[in-house]
């Protein structure tokens, strides 16, 4: 195979085209080199600490790999609190997330190319043979067709890529023979029958063993993909066909590209988050650069680097021009609906866009990059990690948090384009974060709440193909590395593929579509890759200059709701709308404003307020989309306000020898006992209670007295047991549910009720844990008998003073190092119902708006903000009375303006009626979105 050419990029052995073509492979080879000279702004970090901090990364590798290869491998992945392996089946099923599990020793695959950028060679040499001689991908197992490309059919690659890299130096892999790419060519088609659609889009799952649509194969039955499922296909694909030279793979991914390129709204240039595989339409018109989106673009630009093809290059910038048009709101990248761009689908962002300023690097366009990976940096400095979702004003959204490895994947590439220390600062963080946080004694633990810092059973496998990369590749030299990184492109899953693909087996005709494209003028190519070396010399204090604005960005921020409303109205001295959160039942300016946007108060008999919106009533069409707007705002807000009424996760942490700390569960409060968020948390060994259940005195006084006291859930009222093992002297009480297998994974968080009479009597404090939780403090005593608990709001500072000494120092520095960063003010918690008819328990609370639930809505408590002074306000909205008229009336829009490009968004008065259609769909999309996995 030869090795001349390459793809288009910057790099120095690719050939060059026009200027604004020069986009780079991997963003390592058109950018100045990190070693470059700083002379001001972040302080230089010495050669020394960039070692050894890569000496770092390098033992947190062997730490995660080393535990996962003991105590899991053969199965997918390591379960780090219980240190096993994670075998589909086996646990709980934890929905679409278990879809990347098809008992083909996931981790293991997904690693290969880190050992050889870790310079672990002799090991990836071990682990190739383990993949050869173990893994099977003919099991009966349903697995997502998009993980499966990324992860497998990728890692195959990056270490088939490798692997002849190693070949052809001499040293290592001379025994090799292409087998990793046979086992690459063997799962390429398997999934094939996965593309059998008239859209050529393929179906989001598929049988290893039976395929699709076969009774045996038990999926087929879907109708909806997401784009970056169809959409992130073809490098892995494209490298496959031309690694052995057949073309179906590469044909069949370009079909699903041209098929959602076609499906583009074509006002926008936007795609929506889900479509149809069978009809092509769009089942989700929400559109942003994260979840569900987001390595679609990453593939179009990716694609014309390494295939040197230019329609991807043109589809990438006409998409770009309308992401920086109307999801771009820097420092924000905030959704947008496809058909209404100028309005947005959401009020938070989540976690996966943090790929996107790595993107812009790569696309050469810096400024919007530094900017948002720099609100992100403060989100992540306020939470230690990133949220799943936050909110625009920063608030936590949704509290988990895997280890993705987003931010350090733009951490990396952003300090490639500008050789600006401060993001090797920014790595540091990152590894101090992780250390100090998700370490647990058998690898890295997930976060389950960033505000408790609890943990969750789980270490994904992308933290091992791609946390680890991006993060030694940051402090490494070019000499650190055994061959040059910048003939090799990244996948989305950071896995390595050679440039050299774009010459050769370039048998696929190229669709000549170039009349399709939007006319871009100039300025769209300002954009594209500019020599930074021209760049950043001229002005050392660029990329700081463009942070500095930002700085206090996140601290400082007021909650901001749908942020570009009207945006013309407002420049030309119209006031803005009023909105929910501002409003005040007796202010008669605000009474006025509600008339004029069709909204009245009805007073109930019982006192309380009802709000009902008739935009039939309202003053014109712009003041009826207010008035619709605001009535979203207070379904919000009142959802919102009434999930902050119910009690947040507690956590309990075991502190004692060999766990100092690192293993933080998740566990349920209660309603009665020590506040643990008002004290000083609680700290004890723990001790089990005689009965188990505390339903009656104790038979083992002097056992609990002074401790922790364990008792299993069940026969009595939660009230009843603490109160029993309180008389009994345990200072604290942990009820383990005696539901076998339930875990805080895959239920919603519980909540302890008292027993309906007056519980001041109890002063302990009381936590819940499920039963996979409390197993892990059961195993824990029968192992090492004393074990000893922090019961706490929020997981705190790991202890140095029981730290043994088997720790790396620099872990040890960073122990040292105060927690003041677990704090939040957010407060988003699950509640669940409790089913045990002799224990009482809360009820879970609508947590997503649908049509339906406007109604639920109805019912509920705003807060004293809104409220005030009046006790209570239920709030309506009508939309219900015209379903089938908004749907007609939707179509209708939607055929108009893809019909028309030339409508202005902006300007646009649109008819009531559609205001309404939208409305629904509005909501419709929100509730999806709520129920969305990342
Ligand atoms: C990875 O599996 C890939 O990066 C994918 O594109 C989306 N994100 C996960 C990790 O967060």
């Amino acid at each position: 195979m030869s090795k001349a050419g390459g793809g288009r990029g910057c790099g120095s052995s690719v050939p060059q085209r026009a200027p604004w073509s020069l986009v780079a492979a991997t963003a390592a080879f058109c950018l100045v080199s990190a070693t470059s000279v700083w002379t001001a702004g972040a302080a230089p970090m010495s050669r020394e600490e960039r070692q050894k901090l890569g000496n770092q990364v390098l033992e947190m590798f062997d730490h995660a790999y080393g535990n996962y290869m003991e105590h899991a491998y053969p199965a997918d992945e390591l379960m780090p609190l219980t240190c096993r392996g994670r075998v589909r089946g086996q646990e709980p099923s934890r929905g679409d997330v278990d879809d990347a599990l098809g008992k083909f020793s996931l981790t293991l695959i997904d690693s290969l190319d880190t050992l050889v950028v870790l310079n672990k060679t002799k090991e990836f040499e071990d682990a190739v043979r383990k993949v050869l001689r173990d893994v099977n991908l003919d099991n009966d197992v349903v697995v997502s067709v998009f993980e499966t490309n990324i992860r497998v059919l990728g890692g195959l690659l990056g270490g088939h890529s490798l692997a002849i890299m190693l070949k052809e130096k001499g040293e290592y892999m001379q025994w090799y023979n292409d087998e990793l790419l046979q086992m690459a060519k063997q799962l390429g088609y398997k999934l094939l029958p996965a593309f059998n659609t008239t859209s050529g889009l393929p179906y989001p799952r598929i049988n290893l063993k039976f395929g699709v649509r076969k009774p045996e194969a038990r999926t087929g039955t879907e109708t909806d993909t997401c784009t970056a499922c169809a959409g992130t296909l073809i490098l892995e694909f494209a490298a496959l066909s031309r690694f052995t030279g057949a073309t179906i793979f590469e044909e069949y991914a370009r079909k699903a590209l041209d098929f959602l390129w076609e499906k583009r709204q074509r006002s926008s240039n936007l795609v929506g988050v889900t479509i149809n595989i069978h009809t092509g339409d769009w089942v989700r018109k929400d559109s942003g650069v994260g979840a569900g989106i987001d390595s679609y673009y990453e593939y179009l630009l990716k694609a014309y680097v390494l295939l040197g093809d230019d329609s991807f290059l043109e589809r990438f910038n006409t998409h770009y021009d309308a992401i920086m048009r109307y999801i771009s709101q820097p420092p924000l990248l905030l959704d947008v609906h496809i058909h209404k761009p100028m309005l947005n689908a959401r009020t938070w962002m989540d976690a996966l866009l943090a790929f996107f300023p790595g993107l812009q690097v790569l696309k050469g366009d810096i400024r919007p990059a530094i900017e948002t990976h720099e609100m992100l940096y403060q989100v992540i400095k306020k939470h230690n990690f990133l949220p799943e979702a936050f909110t625009t004003d920063f608030r936590v959204h949704w509290a988990q948090h895997p280890l993705r490895p987003e931010f350090a994947e733009s951490t990396y590439f952003l300090y490639k384009a500008t050789g600006d220390p401060y993001y090797l600062e920014v790595g540091k963080t990152l590894i101090e974060n992780l250390n100090k946080y998700a370490r647990v004694p058998c690898g890295f633990a997930a976060m389950k709440d960033v505000r408790t810092g609890s943990h969750e059973d789980r270490m994904d496998s992308f933290f091992l193909a791609e946390m680890f990369k991006y993060l030694y590749l940051l402090f490494a030299d070019k000499e650190d590395i055994i061959f040059d990184i910048e003939d090799y492109i990244f996948t989305t899953e950071a896995h390595l593929l050679p440039l050299w693909l774009s010459t050769t087996n370039q048998s696929i005709s190229k669709k000549n579509t170039t009349s399709e494209y939007t006319e871009l003028d100039d300025s769209n190519f300002d954009w594209s890759c500019p020599n930074t070396q021209i760049l950043f010399p001229n002005d050392p204090l660029y990329a700081q200059s463009i942070r500095e604005p930002l700085k206090n960005v996140v601290d400082k921020s007021c909650p901001r709701g749908i942020i570009r409303v009207r945006e013309e109205s407002f420049r030309s001295g119209a006031k803005p709308p009023l909105r929910a959160r501002d409003f005040m039942a007796t202010n008669p300016e605000h009474l006025e404003i509600l008339k004029k946007m069709g909204v009245s108060l009805i007073h109930l008999k019982d006192g309380r307020v009802q709000l009902v919106q008739h935009a039939i009533q309202a003053a014109s069409s712009i003041d009826a989309e207010d008035g619709l707007r605001f009535m979203q705002e207070m379904i919000e807000l009142s959802s919102q306000q009434q999930k902050e009424q119910q009690l947040p996760p507690r956590a309990v942490q075991i502190v004692s020898h060999p766990f100092f700390g690192r293993v933080v569960l998740t566990a349920g409060p209660a309603q009665f006992g020590l506040d643990l968020s008002k004290h000083k948390e609680t700290r004890g060994f723990v001790a089990s209670s005689k009965p188990y259940n505390g339903c009656s005195e104790l038979t083992n006084p002097e056992a609990v007295m002074g401790k922790i006291a364990l008792i299993q859930r069940g026969q009595c009222m939660f009230a009843e047991k603490a109160r029993h093992i309180q008389n009994a002297g345990a200072i604290g009480g942990i009820v383990i549910d005696d539901n076998e297998g339930s875990s805080s994974d895959t239920a919603p968080l519980f909540q302890m009720a008292g027993d309906g009479k007056d519980t001041d009597d109890i002063k302990i404090p009381m936590l819940f844990l499920f039963s996979k939780e409390g197993s892990i403090i059961l195993d824990a005593i029968r192992e090492y008998e004393e074990v000893e608990v922090l019961l706490s709001d929020k997981a705190k500072d790991r202890d140095p003073e029981m730290e043994n000494e088997d720790q790396p120092s620099s872990e040890n520095d960073s122990l040292n190092q105060s927690a003041e960063q677990i704090t939040s003010s957010s407060q988003e918690v699950d509640l669940v119902d409790q089913k045990s008819p002799e224990e009482s328990s809360l009820n879970s609370q609508p947590e997503s708006l649908s049509p339906a639930d406007t109604d639920k809505a109805a019912s509920v408590s705003p807060s004293e903000q809104i409220s005030n002074p009046m006790e209570n306000h239920e709030i309506t909205s009508l939309d219900g009375e015209c379903t089938d008229l908004d749907n007609q009336l939707q179509e209708q829009s939607e055929t108009e303006e893809d019909s028309n490009p030339n409508v202005s968004w902006g300007k646009k008065v649109q008819p009531i009626d559609s205001i309404l259609a939208d409305w629904n769909e509005d909501i419709e999309a929100f509730e999806m979105m709520e129920k969305d996995e990342l």
